[in-house]
């Protein structure tokens, strides 16, 4: 448990805290989402454990972040990554899961997989080994984002869910493509106060971590509560049945 307790933080230092309360908001969904899995019905069982497994997977990255933060005033960038190398995909999976009633295919996941893979590795090029070039790594990077807003808003994961015929998927669904336009464009925002970017005269270079965290909180924690509503509505529209 040691990594629990190392930080010792500066009470002035708004981005620790920032990385403090999002390991304890990552924590607590975790749990909720956990011990929630016992209230849906069987099918929606997996679409619960994933979206704890996702806020499980980045409240330990949290932990790791802040303590690295707390010794090293630097941006925790690997393992930032690390944490969106594994959670973005698993969001994806969380569209396949709740469209494959519907006809999703594995090949909807594998390109929206493949997608966000593409995102995070260019991202993760500009802000490390290329950060003096980070605005074109930025722009490639965008061209996955653009994918996965694309499948969503109008491509193939669209068409499902407007041939379902279900209203409360339908919602859901409409729901987290916001999330995806409006959610995950906090992202860039933050990545655009590296030094270069168009934002770097504009926001402290402090802000990127900040930035990153709301993005994860809201992205993390609200996308899961969607699944969440969803699920909790559909069981009980079977169970009036
Ligand atoms: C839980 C973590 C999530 C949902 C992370 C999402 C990350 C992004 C949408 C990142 C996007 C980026 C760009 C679109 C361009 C600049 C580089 C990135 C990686 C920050």
């Amino acid at each position: 448990m040691n990594f629990l307790l190392n930080a010792v933080m500066n009470p002035q230092d708004y981005v620790g805290f920032t990385f403090f309360i999002g390991s304890m908001a990552m924590l607590a969904a975790t749990v909720f989402f956990f011990l929630e899995m016992g209230n849906v019905q069987g099918k929606w069982k997996t679409s619960i454990l994933i979206s704890g497994l996702i806020c499980f997977i980045a409240a330990v990255h949290y932990f790791y972040m802040r303590d690295y933060w707390a010794q090293n005033a630097e941006s925790p960038t690997f393992f930032r990554y690390v944490d969106w190398i594994l959670t973005v995909p698993l969001m994806c999976v969380e569209f396949y899961l709740i469209l494959k009633a519907f006809g999703a295919k594995m090949d909807l996941l594998w390109k929206m997989i493949a997608y966000s893979v593409w995102m995070l590795v260019f991202g993760y090029l500009g802000e490390t080994a290329f950060r003096d070039q980070s605005a074109i790594w930025g722009a490639v990077s965008t061209l996955g984002y653009i994918g996965i807003f694309y499948e969503v808003w109008f491509g193939s994961a669209k068409k499902l869910s407007q041939g379902s015929n279900d209203p409360i998927l339908q919602k859901a669904f409409n729901t987290l493509a916001w999330f995806i336009f409006a959610g995950w464009a906090i992202y860039p925002i933050g990545y655009m106060t590296i030094d270069g970017g168009l934002l770097s005269g504009v926001l402290p270079g402090e802000s990127l971590d900040i930035i990153y965290n709301i993005g994860d909180a809201i992205n993390k924690i609200g996308f899961g509560l969607v699944i969440y509503s969803l699920a909790v509505s559909s069981s009980s529209k079977v169970a009036e049945a």
